[in-house]
């Protein structure tokens, strides 16, 4: 059998309406960008014709804006699950336009496989490389792309030539069997591999190839500021002196960083601590900062579900693959957040928070405990595993008008008993071992910003101290009622909230 080439335009037409499909990729990285762009066509024109056109997402993580920003825009999307960072998406969703099923990124490919979102009609995977006897090389991440790749009635490969066939022999294939006859998944330290380097699927249910050449949509960084940069020596400094009292092993144990900013500045930080040996990451993305360290010698390996880099950082890796191949491994989703991995490697993990509450209950999605934000990614199959688990986040947004650290968190995504330590440019609270209370001093007095301080202690008496974790329920979500009507929580007056 040989492959059967064709345009996306062509390929595109295979999606009916009422569709569901399922992506490869993990963030931008290694997602379809040439098929979804002519799928928003189609819906557009069928629109135009007063048909409806709208089908459901499954795929890793974020993609770009190929496939979030013009499905939404063309309001072709009906259903998504799971994380995205796209703003139209967000704003849609924010409207009611769409389903979102915000859900852990380690359960995404299982929870396609146990039935719970309904049927994978197509799979759009992208390749570096396609034989005509079904094994697929995927590009720059694993996803979800094993699990749809087999579950799927079609499958349409976009061949990209902006991807380097060097990625070849970089991923590492495994999908567990469902309940009843799971077995552990075989990984000890993070380099070790467990399955194959392509994904073997049935050729007949590839029903064409497109060839492309469209680089990732990968979001660069802002610089690093005065704020993230002293949060980032926060937890550096946090993780040396643990190191130095033997609550972490001298030799260091594997790290997992979220993305943006604050994982950049974090991430920096521990490169530069003398104090800190070379180490590994056990993560789900890497960014351009865990690359530079890579090179610097400061970190040994890395696994990931995706690289996660601008492209000039992508195309340095192809040109640079004799030195990064045996330094880095890409990993379906599934298994780069596996919560029996996670916990089985004793990963430290750093997280952001949106907001955090006196206790350590964590939200890292909602703004106002109503508006989607990005969604929980890969933080609560990180956080609830860890060895120890940081949150990090500036102890104010928008000009000093928020307090990220609040009575009560106006939504919950990590609960006080998996949230280990918080790091604000303020300082550190080391909540281990420490009672609500005493935690809620440790959070006061290290993280909150100075503006806040007096505030979130003044709620405190107002609570009492004869509870296990006292509040004042009427006025526990007063800054953020305070911040909705002034715009401001420095305003909050609680005698204005707790009558
Ligand atoms: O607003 O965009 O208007 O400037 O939220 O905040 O400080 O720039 O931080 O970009 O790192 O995002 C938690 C959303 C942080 C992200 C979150 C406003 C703030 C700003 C963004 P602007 P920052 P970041 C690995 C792990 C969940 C998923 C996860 C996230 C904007 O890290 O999505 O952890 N995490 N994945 O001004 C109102 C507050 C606010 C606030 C911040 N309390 N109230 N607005 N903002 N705090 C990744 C994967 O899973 C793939």
């Amino acid at each position: 059998m040989s492959l059967h080439f064709i345009s996306a335009a062509e390929a595109a037409t295979h999606i009916k309406h009422g569709y569901n499909i399922g992506l490869s990729g993990f963030t931008p990285a290694g997602t379809p960008k040439a098929v979804t762009a002519e799928l928003a066509k189609i819906a557009e024109a069928e629109h135009a014709l007063g048909n409806p056109f709208q089908i459901g997402i499954f795929t890793g993580a974020s993609t770009g804006d190929s496939c979030d920003g013009v499905l939404t825009r063309a309001k072709a999307i009906r259903y998504r699950a799971p994380y995205t960072t796209n703003s139209d998406f967000r704003r849609a969703v924010n409207n009611g336009e769409i389903a979102y099923n915000d859900i852990h990124l380690s359960q995404m490919a299982q929870e396609v496989r146990y039935g719970f979102m309904g049927k994978v009609n197509v799979a759009i995977i992208e390749a570096c490389e396609v034989t005509a006897d079904g094994k697929i090389y995927l590009t720059a991440a694993g996803g979800i792309s094993p699990t749809v790749c087999r579950l799927a009635d079609k499958v349409i490969v976009e061949l990209n030539s902006a991807h380097s066939k060097r990625m070849m022999g970089m991923h590492d294939v495994y999908e567990p069997l469902d309940p009843p006859y799971r077995r552990e998944i075989p990984i000890y330290k993070p380099s070790d591999r467990a399955g194959l380097p392509y994904i073997q699927v049935d050729p007949k249910k590839i029903i064409g190839v497109v060839e492309t050449n469209w680089p990732d949509e990968a979001r660069g960084f802002a610089d690093s500021d005065p704020i993230t940069d002293k949060i980032g020596e926060n937890v550096a400094d946090f993780l040396a002196a643990d190191m130095r009292r033997g609550i972490i092993p001298s030799t260091f144990l594997p790290l997992q960083s979220g993305v943006g900013n604050i994982a950049n500045a974090v991430l920096g930080a521990l490169g530069r601590n003398t104090t800190i040996p070379a180490f590994e990451m056990y993560t789900e993305v890497i960014q351009n900062s865990v690359i530079d360290l890579i090179r610097a010698g400061r970190i040994k390996f890395g696994s990931a579900c995706s690289l996660s880099v601008t492209n000039d950082c992508l195309d340095s890796i192809y040109e640079d693959m004799d030195f990064f191949r045996d330094k880095l491994i890409l990993r379906p989703s599934e298994i780069s957040n596996s919560p029996e991995v996670v916990r089985r490697l004793g990963i430290i993990t750093i997280n952001t928070a949106i907001e955090t509450d006196l206790y350590g209950n964590v939200n890292s999605t909602h703004i106002g405990g109503t508006r989607m934000m990005n969604g929980i990614g890969g933080s609560g199959d990180f956080t609830r595993n860890a060895y120890i688990s940081i949150f990090t986040c500036p102890s104010v947004a928008k000009d000093g008008k928020i307090s990220s650290i609040v009575p009560m968190v106006s939504h919950q995504d990590h609960s006080e008993h998996s949230v280990n330590i918080i790091i604000t440019e303020q300082g550190v609270a080391d909540l281990r071992g420490k009672s609500p209370k005493e935690r809620a001093q440790a959070i006061i007095e290290n993280c909150a910003h100075p503006d806040y301080r007096e505030m979130l202690q003044d709620y405190l008496k107002l609570s009492g101290d004869k509870a296990q974790t006292p509040h004042c329920i009427r006025a526990a979500l007063g800054m953020h009622a305070e911040l909705e009507k002034s715009g401001d929580m420095r305003n909050t007056n609680w005698e204005d909230y707790a009558m």
